[in-house]
């Protein structure tokens, strides 16, 4: 049986649950958080560098996200396949998946980080910076997503796991307005499909702890 490690209300837990749920592929999810002390020894013995989640299966531990849901296309796949076998099709997938957690997530992220006190930037600094990152990101985006379902075309994909999560938090950073309709009707996609529409609703729970406040939208 495979083991998840991860908290509900986590971004990158959810981009692995958007995995895990696509195919319905069973697996153990274990909660990290004060109430499971066990969870979190496991989780640190499984990958000192303390960030989750944590995917487990047998004696191997696999982390980052994206090498989670590539090892699960190719170790239990299912009907989903969330990387094409196209190579150049998949280039454009890992492309676009690196792009949402590294100019959407990472953005929106400086702004939590900061309001928590974990860089060395006033929380009002990291806002600016972040609603300066994200609008550069909302921009591009806006034309590389138009006339497409999807991150990447027709096909639904990783690139829209990552999209998901990235843009769900990024839009309590900055709204996503109709000043860039192509990637507000995308993220409203996006809110849609099951995996993830199940991901929102077992994070629904956690959303006074956000450090910025939750706005009151998905
Ligand atoms: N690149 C990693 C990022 C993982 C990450 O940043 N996880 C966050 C949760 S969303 C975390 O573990 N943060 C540590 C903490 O909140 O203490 C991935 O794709 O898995």
């Amino acid at each position: 049986m495979l083991v998840l490690y991860g908290h509900p209300f986590s971004s990158y837990t959810q981009k692995a649950l958007i995995a895990l749920y696509e195919n319905e592929t069973p697996f153990e999810f274990r909660e990290i958080g004060p109430e499971h002390p066990d969870n979190i020894g496991a989780w640190l013995e499984r990958w000192p560098m303390a960030l989750f989640p944590v995917l487990v299966d047998g004696d191997r531990s696999l982390v980052e996200t994206s090498i989670i849901i590539e090892y699960l296309q190719l170790k239990h796949p299912g009907p989903v396949r969330l990387i094409p076998d196209d190579p150049m099709a998949a280039l454009d997938v890992r492309f676009m998946d690196r792009f949402f957690d590294l100019h959407v997530m990472d953005a929106q992220q400086v702004a939590v980080a900061s309001k928590l006190g974990r860089i060395p930037m006033t929380a009002e600094d990291g806002l600016a910076l972040a609603h300066e990152r994200l609008r550069k990101a909302y921009g591009w985006l806006e034309g590389a997503l138009a006339g497409k379902t999807w991150a990447c075309g027709e096909s639904y994909s990783l690139a829209d796991a990552a999209a998901s999560t990235s843009l769900f938090y990024a839009d309590w950073v900055l709204e996503i307005t109709d000043a860039w309709p192509v990637l507000r009707a995308y993220r409203q996609r996006l809110l849609k499909r099951p995996s993830f529409a199940r991901c929102v609703e077992e994070a629904r729970y956690f959303r006074p702890f956000f450090p910025l406040g939750a706005p009151d939208r998905d």
